[in-house]
């Protein structure tokens, strides 16, 4: 038997032991969708420059089929999460893209307004002082919801870019009232079928304050908006050391985890690939999600990447994100949560942890591997897949402006 064969049998035996159906784990990683971020595919930097890859996606079109290749890849993804500031079509109009994207398998997830590129955000957008722009952030969002309805969307990505830089620059109160005020036009703006997942971000690019600046903040904001507002969670949005998971157990346990912004972080929002610097984080991520859902706790939620690659390729970066979050939450569903119970209910401290950790450490790709086969993608190793495929010789080939320097995720 070939060594892929061997390892498939001992895991599998692996996870009868603990009490796990290895058929209901591949096709839980087949179930999970993960939003391709359409301004991750194209150039992006920092505030010091970009590198620019030869061949990056400089239109909606480009990136489109960019997702697209990643898709073939991958087989899970067939969904790109979209940007109304760098999704611009000619004529504003919206249906050829929803059309463009069938033609090529994939659909539009996630809609993402802009509050803050634009001079008129000097002070915020709908947190600003000034009326004239409240109002014109207002008739924004009006035309994003035509524009998530165009492109076949039902969910709106809100991250409120506002805040301030100085004590004494704005009243505080004032802006948490405007901030309702103005998300409330959004919240009544959404078609029926649709809802809005709601950021929060604790500094960045203001400095004093932020405002929607941490779970707290958002879900507040949330519980007074009504049933189609929750939170969006981005890694990156974090001060050190905050316990990631026990906000999301937290949100979860209150029906008010909405979706996520994978990527990975050192110091702030560094938004780097999802699973590199912080895997174990993930996997608890993924742990809380999977025991709410065996709690029949509501687990709709919108899984997005929001990453910049700035000296990575950008779609080897995507593609080897997945990945890594696939994993994590593989090897979140083989934790044996039959003895888990028990270790926990006598108080087993050591052993309950162990319980976790060899879940952690189990090598899941065997398994992972042989649910690539069944949905009959042409390489296990996604990136080697997408290597072998000469996608990027093509595209750089075939672009040869390298792309509008958009900023990053
Ligand atoms: C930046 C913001 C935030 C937002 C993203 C896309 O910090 O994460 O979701 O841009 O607009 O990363
Ligand atoms: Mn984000
Ligand atoms: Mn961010």
């Amino acid at each position: 038997m070939d060594n892929l064969k061997e390892r498939q049998k001992i895991l599998k035996e692996e996870l009868l032991e603990r009490n796990i159906d290895p058929e209901s784990v591949k096709q839980a990683f087949k179930d999970l969708v993960v939003e391709l971020p359409s301004w991750a595919v194209g150039n992006s930097g920092t505030r010091y420059g970009t590198f620019r890859d030869k061949g990056a996606a400089r239109t909606v079109w480009d990136k489109i089929d960019d997702c697209a290749e990643i898709q073939r890849v991958l087989g899970t993804c067939p969904v790109m999460a979209s940007h109304v500031l760098w999704d611009v079509t000619d004529d504003g109009q919206y249906i050829p893209v929803r059309e463009y994207a069938k033609s090529k398998g994939m659909k539009i997830g996630t809609v993402h307004p802009n509050t803050f590129a634009g001079q008129e955000f000097r002070y915020g957008s709908l947190c600003s002082p000034i009326k004239e722009v409240r109002e014109q952030t207002n008739r924004h969002f009006v035309d994003c919801v035509r524009i998530a309805r165009e492109m076949g969307s039902k969910v709106i990505g809100m991250w409120v870019a506002d805040g301030t830089n100085y004590p004494g620059q704005d009243s505080l109160r004032e802006r948490k009232q405007r901030l309702f005020e103005g998300l409330k036009v959004l919240y009544d703006a959404l078609d029926e079928d649709m809802h809005m997942v709601l950021e929060y971000k604790p500094f960045e690019p203001f400095f004093y304050t932020s405002d929607v600046q941490d779970w707290g903040m958002s879900k507040l904001m949330c519980d007074k908006l009504g049933d189609k507002a929750k939170v969006l969670v981005d890694l990156g949005h974090h001060l050190a050391g905050v316990n990631i998971e026990q906000i999301i157990s937290i949100l979860l346990d209150e029906g008010k985890l909405g979706g996520f912004h994978f990527n990975n972080r050192r110091y702030a929002d560094d938004d780097l690939i999802s699973g590199t610097v912080k895997p174990l984080e993930l996997f608890l991520i993924f742990k809380e999600i999977v025991d709410a859902a065996k709690d029949g706790l509501n687990t709709d939620i919108t899984y997005m990447l929001d990453q910049s690659h700035n000296i990575e390729p950008s779609i080897e970066g995507i593609i080897y994100s997945v990945m890594n979050i696939q994993r994590a939450y593989v090897k979140s569903l083989v934790i044996d949560r039959v003895a888990l119970k028990e270790s926990q209910l006598n108080n087993d401290t050591i052993l309950s942890n162990r319980i976790v950790m060899d879940a952690f450490n189990t090598d899941v790709e065997p398994l992972i591997a042989e649910a690539r086969l069944e949905l009959n993608l042409d390489d296990t190793d996604p990136i080697r897949n997408y290597r072998n495929g000469g996608w990027a010789k093509k595209i750089a080939s075939e672009r040869l402006d390298d792309g509008i320097n958009t900023l990053g995720g």
